[in-house]
């Protein structure tokens, strides 16, 4: 010690960034160790964080992204150098395409031999890799910058349209000591992270003219809705204007799917009739066909419905992405919705009644013959039979998680099990991606506390399976049931040469991911009726214990990819 400045102890580039995350409210991560981060968790434990380790970077990614959605704040992915990294930028690259807020912290390699390409250990440009794939990209050189570096990346995540944030930790940095008082001092608790953004007076009147100007406004919401924290707000609007409204798949839930005016059943009746449409932190991407085409009401696939569109996003940019945005309404979702609600004050006429009993009228039609459909039991279990069941255990425990992929395991889920709470769904989202499940679930459990049921379809399973070891690990009360129909939308394709090798898209028949789940210690159940689904996950539920039901699925109930079968390109070459 040798100046006033200086205090007697010391610090190091570890401790700083335990105590920069901890000084922002960060306590949990998800990672995988080893070098040069192998440390940095043993120490992060140490200092009372929780650290949840995964089996493959790529799941510990999607949770910090599932939790980031879930919470608002960014949720935190670390991984080792090169591969590792890698491992972690599809989940990152995936938080930024759906704005979740997320930061990949990766240790990197030492930049003198990188920057060389002399070969070092793990040798990757890690930030210029990364930049294209993310919000924002940076790198911390110096132990008293860590604390802005971990600011600009908080911010940068959680800041406007959320998304994901990579952060280069590279190897040197974490050994570098500094004075103690010093390195506290360089740390910054950052104030306001995701400032509310006000929409303009104007705006709000245009918006305000246009949707009170509607003979059949709909409003849609998407899971930037969800995402917003603005769940009463949100259902005082829809109320008060007597709107249908149709939740994108994560937004299901902001008010319970079973509400009078939800238009899920009348999907394609409300978006071709509607004349006013309220977007609600959704995108009209090709989930929405892209606001135009048939789906629409359009002639052709480029030709608009004639809809006029109202759009709130806390992206400025995002309106005219696809078709005209009549009434943009920038800002971040809360103050946007209160303003209409300032706005309209006491007086607004609800929805002409006309249209709102068009639109039930169509909804109930289709919700009879769905309950017609569900109260079937066919001798092997199907998509319905099975996901009736999934729908009362939902219904019955409102709090539970939800976590969804595959293809027909993903959208009969969606269209048969209701959702009451906001934030409870989440799927494979804008890139329809197989792999999310068990790095969802895994989040899921941890952030909200609540038991988690992951309906998984067998491919889809496969992309994560090795972490029901994880669920394991950590008592998780995870429910995963494996929508076993041997194979990728269906399991009963053959080879058409006849040979040997089976069809690309089928797996191993009979296959039992009941044992995976056995193997480390947790609960594993074959289910082939409705009444041993059920019982199976009603003791999952009640016991909390990591379970996996092997629900045996009729091979031949699932379509080529689901509902979205026209998405596959077909050959426009002539046979003879
Ligand atoms: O109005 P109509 O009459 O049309 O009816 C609609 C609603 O009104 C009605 N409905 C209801 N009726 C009654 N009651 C209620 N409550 C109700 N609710 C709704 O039902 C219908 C349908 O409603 P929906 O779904 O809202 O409407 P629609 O028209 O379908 O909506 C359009 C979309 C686009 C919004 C919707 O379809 C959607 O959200 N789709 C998402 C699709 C998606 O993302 N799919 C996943 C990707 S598929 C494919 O890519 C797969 N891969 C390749 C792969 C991927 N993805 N990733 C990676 C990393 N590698 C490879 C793979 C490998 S899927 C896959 C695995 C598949 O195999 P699995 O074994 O896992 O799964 P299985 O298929 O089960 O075998
Ligand atoms: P979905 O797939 O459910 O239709 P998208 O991911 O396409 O939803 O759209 C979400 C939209 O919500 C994005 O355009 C994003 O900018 C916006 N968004 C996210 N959070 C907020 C917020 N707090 N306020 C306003 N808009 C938001
Ligand atoms: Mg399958």
């Amino acid at each position: 010690m040798t100046n006033d400045t200086e205090s007697l102890e010391q610090t190091d580039g570890f401790h700083l960034v335990i105590d920069a995350l901890k000084l922002n409210g960060i306590t949990t991560i998800y990672g995988l160790p080893g070098i040069p981060v192998t440390d940095l968790t043993r120490k992060m434990q140490a200092e009372g964080m929780r650290v949840i380790s995964f089996r493959h970077e790529q799941n510990a990614g999607n949770a910090a992204a599932a939790a980031g959605f879930m919470t608002g704040k960014p949720g935190i992915c670390l991984t080792v150098s090169a591969p590792g990294f890698l491992n972690g930028l599809t989940a990152l690259a995936n938080a930024t395409t759906n704005c979740f807020p997320m930061i990949l912290i990766s240790g990197s390699s030492e930049r003198e031999i990188v920057d060389l390409q002399q070969g070092d250990y793990e040798e990757m440009d890690q930030l210029a890799i990364a930049k294209p794939l993310c919000k924002a990209a940076f790198r911390v050189l110096n132990a008293e910058d860590i604390g802005v570096g971990i600011a600009r990346a908080i911010r940068s995540a959680v800041s406007g349209r959320p998304g994901g944030v990579y952060l280069d930790l590279p190897a040197k940095l974490f050994g570098q000591a500094m004075d103690a008082a010093a390195g506290k001092a360089s740390l910054i608790k950052v104030v306001d992270a995701a400032p509310r953004q006000i929409p303009a007076p104007d705006a709000v009147k245009r918006a305000l003219d246009l949707l009170k100007s509607a003979k059949k406004p709909l409003i849609l919401l998407g899971k930037g809705a969800a995402y917003a924290q603005a769940d009463a707000d949100i259902k005082t609007l829809i109320e008060k204007t007597g709107i249908p409204y149709l939740p994108m798949s994560m937004a299901k839930g902001i008010l319970p799917d079973t509400h009078e005016q939800c238009a899920s059943a009348a999907r394609s009746f409300v978006l071709p009739e509607a004349d006013v449409v309220l977007l609600v932190g959704a995108r009209l991407n090709w989930l929405l066909s892209h606001g135009k085409g048939k789906t629409w009401g359009g002639q052709g696939h480029k030709n608009a419905g004639g809809q006029k569109f109202i759009q709130i996003d806390i992206s400025p940019t995002e309106a005219d992405s696809n078709v005209a945005i009549d009434a943009p309404l920038v800002g971040d979702i809360g103050s946007c919705v209160s303003a209409l609600l300032a706005g309209m004050g006491s007086s607004w006429a609800k929805a002409p009644a006309e249209w709102t009993s068009a639109v039930a009228d169509r909804k109930n039609k289709n919700v009879a013959k769905m309950a017609e459909t569900l109260a079937k039991n066919p001798p092997v279990m199907n998509y319905h039979s099975s996901l009736n069941v999934v729908r009362d255990i939902v219904k019955a425990n409102p709090d539970a998680m939800l976590v969804n992929e595959g293809a027909n395991a993903l959208d009969f889920t969606r269209s048969i099990v209701d959702m009451y709470k906001p934030r409870k769904r989440l799927d494979v989202g804008t890139w329809g991606v197989m792999g999310i499940g068990m790095g969802f679930a895994v989040a899921a459990a941890v952030e909200s506390g609540q038991p988690v049921i992951a309906i998984e379809g067998d491919s889809a399973f496969g992309f994560s399976g090795m972490e029901v070891e994880t669920i394991c690990r950590y008592n998780l009360p995870v429910c995963i049931v494996v929508m076993n129909n041997n194979g990728v939308y269906r399991g009963d394709e053959v080879n058409v040469t006849g040979g040997k090798d089976p069809s690309p898209m089928v797996f191993v028949k009979g296959a039992r991911y009941d044992k995976m789940m056995e193997a480390f210690g947790g609960v594993g159940v074959q289910a082939t009726t409705p009444a041993e689904l059920r019982r199976a996950m009603e003791e999952a539920i009640k016991s909390r214990k990591p379970t996996l039901i092997n629900a045996i699925i009729d091979e031949g109930a699932g379509t080529e990819s689901g509902r979205i079968t026209s998405l596959n390109p077909t050959s426009a070459a002539k046979k003879k």
